[in-house]
């Protein structure tokens, strides 16, 4: 019987103890400089429901011949061909919704599309993920993109969630120990 009691206390510790790691999961997508105006946007296949989440990315596109960036871009101005407009031309962008083909370009005052580079976050926004190229939102030059960046997805843990999981951890030890120093 104290060797069975023992036993469920170590199991109780270890599943508690996996319940208070951080939940984070990355994942690490291709996002390639469309050469058709649909394939400016890729589908992450990840749906937000109002967390952060964190994007790495690195690579290297380009959005014509010999106009070779990494996720950030430049700040070679082409306005009206700017999903997000006075934004960095080739930068990785993102959009959260249905459909980023229907979004509103980045004028002052509108937020539909998202600046992310190579280091950005999104936080509080529910839908898809998409993640896009800051190229021919309007003049039909897909034909001379190339190249494609890495981006690495990674949900932050609620932090108030981990702190709560870990007291609860931490009490279940002490809990134990008692149990194991009487037994
Ligand atoms: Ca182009």
């Amino acid at each position: 019987m104290k060797i069975v009691s023992k036993l469920l206390a170590v199991t109780s510790i270890a599943a508690i103890a996996v319940l208070a790691a951080p939940t984070s999961r990355a994942d690490t997508i291709t996002v390639v400089a469309g050469t058709t105006h649909e394939s400016l946007w890729t589908d992450t296949g990840i749906d937000l429901t109002g967390q952060t989440i964190n994007i790495t990315a690195s690579g290297a596109w380009s959005w014509a011949f010999g106009e070779n960036v990494g996720p950030d871009g430049s700040l070679v101005a082409f306005v009206d061909d700017e999903w997000i407009q006075n934004g960095r031309h080739g930068q990785l962008i993102a959009y959260v919704g249905g459909d980023p083909l229907l979004g509103t370009a980045g004028a002052p005052g509108f937020t539909d599309y998202i600046a992310i580079g190579s280091n950005g976050s999104i936080t509080g926004l529910t839908g898809r993920l998409w993640l896009g190229f800051n190229d021919d939102y309007s003049s039909g030059g897909e034909g001379d993109n190339s190249g494609s960046v890495q981006a690495t997805i990674t949900s932050v843990p609620d932090s108030g969630t981990s702190i709560t999981l870990f007291g609860l951890a931490l009490f279940a030890m002490a809990a134990a120990r008692r149990k194991l120093a009487l037994a």
